[in-house]
């Protein structure tokens, strides 16, 4: 995806006044552990007026046990989910949350998004967690954004004036946050996006949402450092991982992705003064059936000069995919660009290593770098894709089938080691 994340204006309240409220028993348990700063503080959505499997908007209730939760004096607090399913629309939960080191929120149950659209601002998510230290999302429940009633309102490469859908889980500004499993259904756009954040720790995640979904990327990475996702099953209607600007040190390992985009570094360069990326690794991932395996894509005619650098792809296996490795520095999905202006993304260090398995096209490997700054020090080492077997295809000889799959290079001079399947450009 091509779209720019932005900050969230948060309205920060802070409460001075305690609310006292003991109705329910929970409530009660909650005051007594106020008392003991050690000890891990409750919060229930049902004890503030939540009902599980009951059609009603339950907004107003997670707002007001959020704010009880985050407002805590309590080091420690769990912010319950019950199982059930619970409709909300879209939920702010912003810190600070001064008190509190440790907010575990654990969802049992199965969240659905609101389907009303002008409930949504332009770019925002449905669950937004800003600013907020030592987070821990996990409980085994669903994230279900009810998509399929949204997909047909996505026309933003049609309509400049378009709003945006909602991302279905959007992390900004957070430190020390771990997602564990959780599973992400339908999201009307993004499924998972971090802006900004630091320490992000994201494993056992399940998303899905069918192949023909639009913009239904399943991590979108942007600005932030010391990310590392795995152990996931993605298969979505656009890219698996999207890494876009200004990140550093990510790490992307044992996810399985497809259908869908595959993974992708950008696209970088459309908007100016973006920052450079560095210090990627991709390491023991699966893509079946994606459209791209690694792809590397920076716009053309890029408005400001930027770097994407020290990049690692390895152990990586395709299983019947169209462009295994493919570096796209022409970028440009729209036809009112066609000045042919090269991208003023610089791109080096680049290290494909161990990729094997299928394409299902005869260019398995496309390193198309920009006119205006030719790729530097891009390492090809161990690379084995064989043609996918069509109908016939069983019928040919290995050697002609190792034959049938080639290379692309534009503007680029790639170093190989070992084992090369296609051969090298020359
Ligand atoms: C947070 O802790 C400080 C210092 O212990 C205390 O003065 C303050 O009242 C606490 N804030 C809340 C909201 O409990
Ligand atoms: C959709 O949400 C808007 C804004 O909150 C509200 O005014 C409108 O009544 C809602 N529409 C329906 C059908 O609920
Ligand atoms: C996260 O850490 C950074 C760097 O230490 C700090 O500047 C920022 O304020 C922290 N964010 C929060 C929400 O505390
Ligand atoms: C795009 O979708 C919006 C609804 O989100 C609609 O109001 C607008 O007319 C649509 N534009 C086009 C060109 O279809
Ligand atoms: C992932 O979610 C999909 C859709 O809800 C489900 O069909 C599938 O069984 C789940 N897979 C795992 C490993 O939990
Ligand atoms: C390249 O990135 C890796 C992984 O993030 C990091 O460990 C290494 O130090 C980086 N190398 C350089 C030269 O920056
Ligand atoms: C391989 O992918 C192509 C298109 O991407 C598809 O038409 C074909 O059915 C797939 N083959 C297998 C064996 O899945
Ligand atoms: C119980 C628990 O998870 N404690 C952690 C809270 O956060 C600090 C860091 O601020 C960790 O060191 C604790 O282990």
């Amino acid at each position: 995806m091509y779209i720019k994340m932005e900050n969230f204006c948060y309205l920060k309240i802070f409460f001075f006044i305690f609310i006292i409220s003991s109705s329910s028993e929970a409530e009660n348990m909650n005051m007594r552990n106020r008392v003991d700063k050690s000890s891990v503080f409750l919060v229930n959505v049902l004890s503030f007026g939540a009902r599980a499997n009951d059609q009603r908007d339950h907004t107003k209730a997670f707002v007001a046990a959020w704010d009880k939760a985050c407002k805590s004096s309590s080091s420690s607090v769990h912010f319950i989910i019950p199982r059930g399913e619970f409709s909300v629309g879209p939920l702010r939960f912003s810190g600070p949350c001064t008190n509190v080191t440790n907010l575990t929120v654990q969802v049992k149950g199965h969240l659905k998004a609101s389907t009303n659209l002008s409930k949504y601002r332009s770019g925002g998510g449905w669950i937004e967690f800003g600013w907020i230290n030592g987070l821990t999302l996990t409980g085994g429940g669903t994230f279900d954004g009810q998509g399929a009633l949204a997909w047909p309102f996505n026309n933003c490469t049609s309509d400049s004036n378009c709003k945006l859908l909602p991302t279905s889980l959007k992390f900004v500004g957070m430190n020390r946050t771990v997602v564990r499993r959780i599973s992400s259904v339908n999201s009307k756009f993004f499924h998972i996006a971090l802006v900004e954040c630091r320490d992000f720790k994201g494993t056992r995640l399940n998303i899905t949402a069918p192949s023909d979904s639009p913009n239904t990327d399943g991590i979108h990475i942007e600005r932030s450092s010391n990310v590392y996702f795995s152990r996931s099953h993605i298969a979505t209607g656009d890219d698996c991982v999207s890494i876009g600007q200004g990140n550093s040190q990510i790490t992307i390992t044992s996810i399985k992705c497809g259908p869908g985009h595959g993974i992708s570094v950008g696209s970088l360069g459309k908007y100016p003064n973006e920052k450079d990326v560095k210090g990627l690794v991709v390491r023991d991932c699966k893509m079946s059936g994606t459209t791209n395996g690694i792809r590397i894509k920076t716009w053309a005619d890029s408005p400001g000069l930027s770097a994407a650098t020290n990049m690692t792809f390895e152990n990586i296996i395709m299983n019947n995919v169209t462009n295994p490795i493919i570096i796209d520095q022409s970028y440009c999905p729209f036809s009112s660009c066609a000045s042919n202006v090269p991208s003023k993304v610089k791109l080096s260090e680049i290290y494909f290593k161990n990729i094997r398995g299928t394409s299902s096209s005869r260019v398995a490997v496309q390193l198309h770098c920009s006119r205006g700054i030719p790729c530097k020090k891009v390492y090809l080492e161990n690379v084995h894709l064989d043609l996918s077997s069509s109908e016939g295809g069983r019928k040919q000889s290995r050697n002609r089938e190792y034959e049938a799959v080639s290379s692309s290079c534009r503007n680029v001079r790639a170093n190989y080691i070992g084992t090369q399947i296609p051969p090298p450009c020359h």
